[in-house]
């Protein structure tokens, strides 16, 4: 269990250095110093990845793979450094399994069409959990149409945690697929990543693991979890948006046909018959998101420096502070109160709805997210049509945990 420990704020190496390197976050909203509590949804980019990528632009970009001029090689290696960086960060065995995708959403496509669309039959069984995003469910679902196999929903319980023997007992001998995420988006639940891998590997289940919530947050090593999938997207992670990582094993990689065709993922073409490129570039067809995957390096390379312990100990501290601040708030009520939990925290207050509480915290500078974020069955679970959600990042504050709270207030003595 990936569980992140207390600690102080200041235990940050050069806390203050690490905000100043986010521009971005210098800004008043509404007159107020804006305090961006929705890095769950996007993170915020460091001077760092915005500078790799002006740099790339500037000096470097070419076409990778394709040109024996200086430029294309210069991007070529950059664009595979970065793969590199990724493999590092996330303890791959080779950089053949790190395959660049647009996102966490697009990984998981990739998996639910090259794997599971090409070997489920009727009746095989996917397994996912009540607590996913739907860019868990829906993949799934559309798998389901199109080979006549059955989704399976293992429950959570009132504190939003999986009910695991209930997951185990659905681990049944039909079951082909179990997908599940490492941290909740809406409850910010650890999930027991190692030991759920460990069950389905017993069975010879494949494993499928949503991690666009972990990576910005606690140490992420795929060896050591043993899943044959792993995704996750790179603007969650202080990276840019639109590129992505999907990690397979790579005997279960080389199995899988290409889901998309066109160049790059080719070693041969005439109308007879094509042969497919080698891993990981079978799975990357057209011109890659070079910019992108350069930036995701760059901001691997930050959290690196920082360290992941440090970041995943303030991670839990703020979430941990902001619990505590907002349970003194008269009429709230958390959503989410799992054992093991982080970054961030979901709410609803009496008498006010999500929506009414997320414009006024913005008139108090502060940027939270309010709806059903993408967990409708998360919701439904609870019974609630919506909740707010502050999600913490590496550059967030005590001060600004006061800030919300201070918003929090004001928005239930005007509406409570
Ligand atoms: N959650 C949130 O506000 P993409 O859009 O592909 O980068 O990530 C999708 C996704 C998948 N799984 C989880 C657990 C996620 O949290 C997200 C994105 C954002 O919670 C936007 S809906």
């Amino acid at each position: 269990m990936n569980q992140p420990q207390a600690a102080s704020i200041k235990d940050l190496p050069d806390f203050a250095a690490i905000r100043a390197d986010f521009p971005i976050l210098e800004q008043q909203v509404h007159g107020c110093p804006l305090a961006y509590l929705d890095s769950a949804a996007s993170a915020q980019r460091p001077r760092q990845v915005i500078d790799a990528i002006a740099d790339y632009y500037r000096h470097d970009h070419a076409n990778v793979h394709r040109g024996v001029h200086t430029l294309s090689q210069r991007a070529t290696e950059a664009y595979e450094g970065a793969r590199e960086s990724v493999r590092r960060f996330i303890n791959a065995a080779s950089s053949k399994e790190i395959i660049f995708t647009r996102g966490t959403t697009e990984a998981i496509n990739l998996v639910a069409q090259a794997f599971a669309r090409t070997t489920l039959k009727p009746g095989d069984e996917i397994l996912i959990t009540w607590m996913e995003h739907h860019s868990n469910i829906v993949p799934w679902q559309m798998v389901c149409e199109q080979t006549g196999a059955v989704l399976r929903v293992a429950p959570i319980n009132d504190r939003g945690e999986l009910e695991l023997d209930a997951w185990k007992k659905l681990l049944g001998k039909k079951t082909r697929v179990a997908a599940f995420g490492h941290i909740s988006n809406a409850l910010g639940t650890i999930n027991p990543v190692h030991e759920l891998c460990a069950e389905a590997r017993r069975r010879g289940i494949a494993t499928v693991i949503d991690g666009a919530q972990a990576l910005p947050h606690i140490d992420v090593d795929v060896r050591s979890i043993d899943c044959d999938f792993y995704a996750f997207s790179g603007h969650k992670m202080y990276g840019p948006t639109g590129i992505g990582v999907l990690y397979g094993r790579e005997e279960m990689l080389q199995d899988m046909p290409p889901w998309q065709g066109g160049g790059e993922m080719i070693l041969a073409v005439d109308f007879e018959k094509t042969v497919y490129n080698e891993l990981p570039h079978k799975f990357e067809a057209g011109t890659p998101n070079i910019a992108g995957a350069i930036g995701l390096g760059a901001a691997v390379a930050y959290l690196e420096n920082i360290g992941m312990e440090q970041i995943a100990a303030h991670g839990y501290e703020l979430m941990r502070l902001a619990s505590e601040a907002l349970l003194a708030v008269p009429g709230l009520r958390l959503i989410g109160t799992a054992e093991h939990k982080t970054a961030l925290v979901s709410f609803v207050v009496d008498g006010v709805h999500p929506h009414d509480l997320g414009t006024i915290a913005d008139h108090h500078g502060v940027a939270i997210r309010t709806g059903h974020h993408c967990a409708m069955p998360v919701m439904q679970r609870f019974g609630l049509p919506a909740t707010a959600r502050a999600s913490f990042g590496i550059y967030n504050t005590e001060a600004e945990i006061d800030q919300l709270v201070a918003a929090v207030r004001d928005a239930k003595e005007v509406l409570g």
